[in-house]
């Protein structure tokens, strides 16, 4: 246990703001004191995260582009069990923490669900006492902060680190490793065997920023460790290690410092879309390479034998992203460890293990054979050995070559990351039960029918102690006041809320936390966007990345119908509506782009409206991130899941939601499905096409938009809302969003689910004038959410493929 007395705490607080500030309390700001609390922390944590890593357990090295970790003061002061103490003793001081965890920066250090899920992750092994570190990138800039500007996404760099500092982390000099890019490899004789010697090259020193994981009420310490890129040595020196390739002038230098530094510069803000620039391949290879000779650094001091070493390391890839760990650790295992092909393949093949999180065609990482051959000469020759030998044995068991063109690893002069993947590991997950069915029958058949013991599903979770227990401390309460706290530990005891379903007690109560939560967020939505909204209403919420497969246009257009509904008919019975948005656009994807000017510009019509009587209200929510996430989904009574079926691989938002009293509004996409599995199709509602029809029309073909649009009276009225000056101020967005449907025949079904979403729209309508049938549903929702915790993903993860065997 860890343990503080509120005596010691505040000793420790004031001698550190006079260290690390060298003034008083009533000097300081809210943010210098959130940073004199961490440090405070981090010391009364030292002596548990020690480097742990010399244990002779196997330990998990979990390998992401994207760490989305959120704000963590007060989900540490919850893990660590002394938020208490820590709250009364600043109390006494005259210091509000709740001030202090609003003053934290919130690092946005990825763009949305993949970064995010890595975070839920590294929460779960550290709470399941699994030694699992995180390797990672310190960007300085994380992704842009979202502007509106007359109804335009804006995009304002991230500058995160304006002191160069955050205040959780630790710097770890002595830690450092060099990467090697560009120059040129030659195999020469070395003890009568050819070697691969690289020269010429452009070192760049891999600085690590380690960042502590605090495990739930188990004194359990992990670490993420993000690399930062910057010069050979820090006083701007020339360095002869790289004298070869700058001679030495002060300009050579500068270039020098510009080259390694701009590769941790920024978080490429691309959700689900590859878009192959050099700069993204020198940071995933940046990546892969400091994190896999650390994790060689340590081995060497364990002095394990080297053949062993799949059996005290697991090495995950988080998508395609740090695929060239694979050449990687094949390169030290021949260049540096002397072991023949055979075995640095072996070992490679039993080391790692793959999460494919999209099916999205363009989000599949493809390298050009000459950019990879230039950046990385020893890597590619890696790789194209690897293929090489693949292919003959595809050769020798099939003899098909369009199977083996598909399957091959080098094709059309691109490198294809997903089939290295596959190739280079022992395990290939999908992230929900239909994902990873469409990944064995369709996208990756050949691979599922050559080897399909090597496939397998971990459908995602959240980690339940940030998005139940610290976001929703009512609701929470409640919960551990009805059966106890084993829930904390163990999210399947939430089940047993099920035994107060005809409660009505209970169920007033849920209620009333509800109301009590979209209270608070009505009061911060007048704060800052000085929109009025109505807690009675319905809170109708959707926020992710916005992508067109994930539809908030068919969210716009109901409204838009339902408006029109309101204008034909002012007295219509509808109960009132709050509709929330929160997303933000890849900077350059144009359509994405446009929908948020439609819906920006449709809240700025309807929200005037005085004829409509205030029945509905639309609320784009800017600059949307896990700090508002935790805010608006405890407030939140639908939670909208209309991804066009097959196309959202699982969803993480949808859990969230779940778990804290939310209706689901979906497709059967994702893990949609396995949420209604578990809730019943009383307590769900679903509407739209399902996954089979839509895969049948992308085979077969079959529909028509256009034909959709001159027989529905009502698509018709709502598309024509786009480019017939109904709403004001979107005449070239709106032709874009047009075409997109009609000329382009509609990619995602929008209209095709158009009607059916609106039947589905009027049933949640119809729930809610049964508050009390309501809150049971809502009930019946969070008791069965446990399964959706990450601790159960973690488990599987570990059972079935990290410690399998073990
Ligand atoms: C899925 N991001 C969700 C979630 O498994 C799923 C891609 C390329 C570059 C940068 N980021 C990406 C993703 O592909 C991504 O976030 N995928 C998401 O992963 C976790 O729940 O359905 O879309």
């Amino acid at each position: 246990m860890v343990r503080i007395t509120k005596q010691e705490f505040k000793e420790m607080f004031n001698s550190k703001i006079y260290s690390i500030y060298a003034h008083s309390i009533n000097e300081a700001t809210n943010e210098q004191l959130q940073i004199v609390l961490s440090s405070v922390i981090k010391d009364i944590i030292a002596k548990y995260w020690v480097d742990n890593r010399l244990s002779t357990n196997k330990e998990v090295y979990y390998f992401s582009i994207e760490f989305l970790i959120g704000r963590q003061l007060k989900s540490n002061l919850l893990n660590l069990q002394i938020e208490e103490v820590i709250k009364e003793g600043l109390e006494d001081m005259g210091i509000d923490l709740d001030d202090l965890i609003c003053a934290e920066k919130d690092p946005a250090l990825g763009n949305g669900g993949l970064g995010r899920l890595a975070a839920c992750f590294l929460d779960s092994m550290a709470s399941l006492n699994i030694s699992g570190h995180g390797y990672g990138i310190r960007y300085k800039y994380g992704l842009f902060e979202q502007k509106f500007i007359n109804g335009y996404q804006v995009e304002v760099p991230d500058n995160w680190l304006l002191h160069e500092q955050y205040s959780w982390e630790s710097i770890r000099p002595n830690k450092a490793v060099v990467v090697k890019f560009g120059g040129e490899v030659y195999l020469e004789e070395d003890n009568g065997r050819l070697k691969a010697k690289h020269h010429g090259y452009i070192p760049v020193m891999a600085m690590p920023y380690d960042i502590p994981i605090i495990g739930y009420d188990n004194d359990f310490i992990n670490t993420l460790r993000l690399f930062k890129a910057e010069i050979l040595n820090r006083d701007f020196g020339i360095n002869t290690l790289y004298a070869n390739t700058f001679t030495g002038s002060y300009e050579q230098a500068l270039k020098y410092k510009y080259y390694t530094e701009e590769i941790s510069q920024v978080l490429y803000p691309n959700d689900s879309n590859h878009a192959g620039k050099l700069l993204r391949l020198k940071q995933e290879y940046f990546l892969v390479s400091s994190g896999i000779q650390d994790i060689i650094n340590k081995y060497r001091k364990n002095k394990f034998d080297i053949l062993d070493f799949p059996k005290h390391i697991a090495i995950h890839i988080n998508d395609t992203h740090p695929t060239l760990c694979i050449p990687e650790l094949m390169r030290i295992l021949l260049d540096e460890e002397g072991l023949s092909w055979e075995e640095a393949f072996d070992i490679t093949k039993n080391t790692i293990s793959y999460t494919n999180h999209t099916i999205m065609a363009e989000a599949m990482e493809k390298w050009p054979v000459d950019m990879m051959k230039e950046l990385l000469p020893r890597i590619y020759m890696i790789i194209e050995e690897i293929n090489k030998r693949y292919v003959e044995y595809l050769n020798h068991k099939y003899n098909d070559n369009e199977k083996i063109r598909r399957m091959s690893i080098i094709c059309d002069n691109n490198i294809n990351m997903a089939n290295l993947s596959i190739i280079g590991s022992y395990s290939v997950n999908g992230v929900a039960k239909l994902h990873t069915e469409i990944l064995k029958k369709e996208v990756l058949s050949d691979f599922y029918e050559d080897d399909p013991g090597k496939f397998n599903n971990k459908t995602n979770g959240i980690a339940h102690r940030r998005w139940l227990i610290s976001c929703n401390e009512d609701l929470s309460n409640l919960i551990t006041e009805h059966i106890g706290n084993i829930w904390k530990k163990d999210t399947e005891e939430l089940k047993r809320l099920e035994d107060y379903k005809e409660n009505r007690n209970f169920l007033k109560k849920l209620e009333c936390i509800k109301i009590k939560n979209k209270t608070k967020l009505a009061n911060f939505i007048a704060e800052e966007y000085g929109i009025c909204i109505n807690p009675e209403s319905i809170y109708d919420v959707q926020i992710k990345r916005l992508h067109a497969y994930k539809r908030q246009l068919l969210n716009v257009l109901h409204i838009l119908h339902l408006y029109h509904e309101l204008l034909e008919n002012p007295e219509l019975d509808i109960v009132p509506r709050t509709f929330i948005f929160g997303a933000k656009a890849a900077p350059g994807y144009h359509l994405a782009k446009c929908i948020i000017k439609l819906i920006n510009s449709v809240a700025e019509k309807i929200n005037n409206d005085k004829s409509i009587n205030n029945k509905i209200k639309v609320v784009f929510i800017e600059n949307y991130g896990v700090s508002l996430a935790e805010k608006i989904i405890p407030s939140t009574d639908v939670s909208e899941q209309i991804s066009t079926a097959t196309k959202e691989a699982s969803g993480t938002g949808n859990m969230k939601f779940m778990m804290n009293g939310a209706i689901t509004l979906a497709t059967l996409d994702g893990a949609n499905v396995e949420i209604y599995d578990q809730v019943g199709e009383e307590n769900i509602v679903i509407f739209g096409l399902k996954a089979s029809q839509v895969l049948n029309y992308n085979k077969y073909g079959g529909y028509s938009s256009l034909d959709l649009y001159n027989s529905n009276f009502k698509i018709k009225r709502v598309v024509d809302d786009l480019v017939n000056g109904f709403i004001p101020n979107i005449s070239k967005e709106g032709r874009v969003i047009y075409d997109s449907l009609i000329t382009y025949n509609d990619e995602y079904f929008v209209l095709r689910d158009f009607e059916n979403y609106i039947e589905a729209q009027s049933k949640i309508d119809t729930l809610y004038r049964d508050k009390e049938k309501w809150s049971k549903m809502c009930l019946i929702n969070i008791a069965n959410s446990g399964i959706f915790s990450s601790d159960r993903t973690i488990s599987e993860y570990a059972k079935d493929i990290w410690f399998r065997g073990c």
